[in-house]
C-alpha cells in the first residue's frame, strides 16, 4: 500500500490508509495504545487496540496502516484505527532532547548541536519554511522585474568590503580569500549588458566576536541595478521587494508565522532619516542605537541615509556638493540592520582615487577596474542578510537560530 500524507487524511475518512513518520508520543490507556505520528505535513493519532504490537519508542520511524475515522476529540479531528504497525527503523540510545513538547526543552547550544532532532519540533521547522519562502519571494519578484540570477565565485583574489574580516585559504601555492560579498562581480555584471542582476549566495566574514547578529558564514541576498539616477530608486525597489516577500509569506506560511510573531507587514511608506539625524536622536548607530531608532520613529522599518564616507567601502558614490557623505543607505528592521546599499562610483578615475583614499591599491582590482573602462552605466544596489531578515520576521533572539548549521568564532560543526 502506498503512503498517505497526514495533510490528505481529511479526504480519506472510512478508507484504509498507510501513514509513515516518526513516533512523537506513545500513551497506554485502558488497554488501548495511543500513538501520535509526526511527518512533514503534520501529526495524527493512531489507536492500537488490544493485541500484539511491536514496541514503539519516541522518534522511531514507523508505518501504520488502518482505517481513517473522524473524532472531534482527537488532535486535528481525525484518527487511524490501526490494523498493522511496522517499525521501519529503531532509534539507538537515549534521546538527547525532548522534541514533542509545546516548546522545545533545550538551550541555544543543544538546539544547534542536535539540529536533526530539534528540526522535528514544528516551531523549528517553521523557521526554515519561512526562510525558504523569503528566498522564493525574493527571487520571484526580481525575476518578474527583469533581473538575471547570477552565481559568482566565493574563492577570490582580493577583499571587497575592507580587509579585516577576510578569511584566507591556501590556493595551489598562493593565497586566496573567501568572498565577503559578491559586490565586485555584481557590479561587473551590470556592465556585461545584463543591467539588473541578483544573487542568493553564501558569504564569509571573519567576525572576531560572538554576537546575536553576526555569523562568519551567512546567506546574502544581493541586488544590483544599472541605469539608476540615485539611491532613492534602490530604496523604492527594496520597499516593493519586501512588500512582495511579506505578501508571499502571508500567502504560503501563515500557520508557521502564527507560531512566532504573526504576519509581518510593510508600512505604506518607510520613514527615512539621515545618518546625522539618527545619531542626533539615538547617539551612535550601534546595536542599541538601531533598537532605539525604531522606537524613536515609531516604525518597525527605518531607512538611514547619507552615511559618512568614512563608514562606507571605497565603491560608495559621494553626495554631490558634500563629498564627506555618500549616496548610501541602511534598512533597519525591528531594531536590526538588515540591509546596506547605495549608488556606486561609475567613473574610473573617481573609483581609483577612492581606492587609494581607502588605503587600497587599484592594481589589486584588475578585472573589476577593467569593467569600468568599457562602458559602465550609473548603478547601485543593496544586500539583505537572509538570517537577519528571517530572525526579525519571526522575532528570534539571535541570527544563529535562523541558520541551520551556524558558523561562528567558536563553532565549525555540525
Ligand atoms: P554589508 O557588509 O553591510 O554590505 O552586508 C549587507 C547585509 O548583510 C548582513 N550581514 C550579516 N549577517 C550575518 N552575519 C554577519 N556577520 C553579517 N554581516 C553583514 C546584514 C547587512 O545589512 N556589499 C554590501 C552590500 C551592497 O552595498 O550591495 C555589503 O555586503 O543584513
Amino acid at each position: 500500500m502506498s503512503r498517505t500524507l497526514v495533510s490528505a487524511i481529511p479526504g480519506r475518512v472510512g478508507e484504509q490508509v498507510r501513514i509513515e513518520g516518526w513516533v512523537a508520543r506513545v500513551r497506554a490507556l485502558g488497554g488501548l495504545t495511543f500513538v501520535i505520528l509526526r511527518e512533514r505535513t503534520g501529526s495524527i493519532q493512531a489507536i492500537l487496540e488490544r493485541g500484539e504490537w511491536p514496541n514503539l519508542t519516541s522518534e522511531a520511524v514507523v508505518a501504520i496502516e488502518g482505517k481513517v475515522v473522524e473524532n472531534p476529540r482527537a488532535p486535528g479531528g481525525y484518527e487511524i484505527l490501526a490494523t498493522q504497525v511496522e517499525v521501519l527503523n529503531q532509534t539507538h540510545g537515549q534521546l538527547p532532547v525532548e522534541v514533542s513538547g509545546t516548546e522545545l526543552g533545550c538551550g541555544p547550544e543543544v538546539l544547534v548541536e542536535q539540529r536533526v532532532l530539534t528540526m522535528r519540533h514544528p516551531k523549528q521547522a517553521a523557521i526554515f519554511k519561512v526562510q525558504a519562502a523569503i528566498v522564493e519571494g525574493f527571487t520571484a519578484y526580481l525575476r518578474s522585474e527583469g533581473f538575471l540570477e547570477i552565481f559568482t565565485p566565493k574563492l577570490i583574489a582580493t577583499g571587497t568590503e575592507g580587509g579585516s574580516e577576510l578569511f584566507s585559504v591556501p590556493y595551489f601555492g598562493r593565497q586566496a580569500f573567501l568572498a565577503q560579498s559578491p559586490q565586485l562581480y555584481k557590479e561587473m555584471l551590470v556592465a556585461s549588458g545584463a543591467e539588473r542582476v541578483f544573487e542568493v549566495g553564501h558569504v564569509y566574514r571573519a567576525e572576531p566576536h560572538e554576537t546575536s547578529r553576526h555569523l562568519s558564514e551567512y546567506v546574502s541576498l544581493d541586488v544590483e541595478v544599472g541605469f539608476i539616477q540615485g539611491e532613492e530608486e534602490l530604496m523604492a525597489l527594496e520597499t516593493a521587494l519586501l512588500r512582495h516577500i511579506f505578501a508571499h509569506l502571508a500567502a504560503t506560511c501563515e500557520a508557521e508565522l502564527m507560531l512566532w510573531g504573526g504576519v509581518p507587514t510593510v508600512p505604506a511608506e518607510i520613514p527615512r532619516v539621515t545618518y546625522a539625524e539618527a545619531c542626533e536622536r539615538v547617539g551612535e548607530l550601534s546595536a542599541q542605537g538601531e533598537k532605539s531608532l525604531c522606537q524613536a520613529l515609531g516604525s518597525e522599518l527605518v531607512f538611514v541615509t547619507a552615511f559618512p564616507a568614512t563608514e562606507r567601502p571605497f565603491y560608495a558614490m559621494p553626495v554631490p556638493g558634500a563629498p564627506h557623505l555618500t549616496k548610501t543607505f541602511d534598512l533597519v528592521y525591528r531594531g536590526l540592520e538588515i540591509t546596506s546599499g547605495g549608488q556606486r562610483l561609475h567613473a574610473l578615475p573617481a573609483l581609483e582615487a577612492s581606492m587609494v583614499a581607502h588605503g587600497m591599491s587599484p592594481e589589486a582590482f584588475g578585472a573589476y577596474r577593467e569593467a569600468f573602462k568599457h562602458g559602465m552605466p550609473p548603478h547601485g544596489g543593496f544586500a539583505i542578510g537572509l538570517e537577519r531578515l528571517t530572525a526579525r520576521v519571526l522575532g528570534l533572539g539571535s541570527v544563529r537560530e535562523a541558520s541551520l548549521f551556524p558558523r561562528t568564532r567558536n563553532r565549525l560543526a555540525p
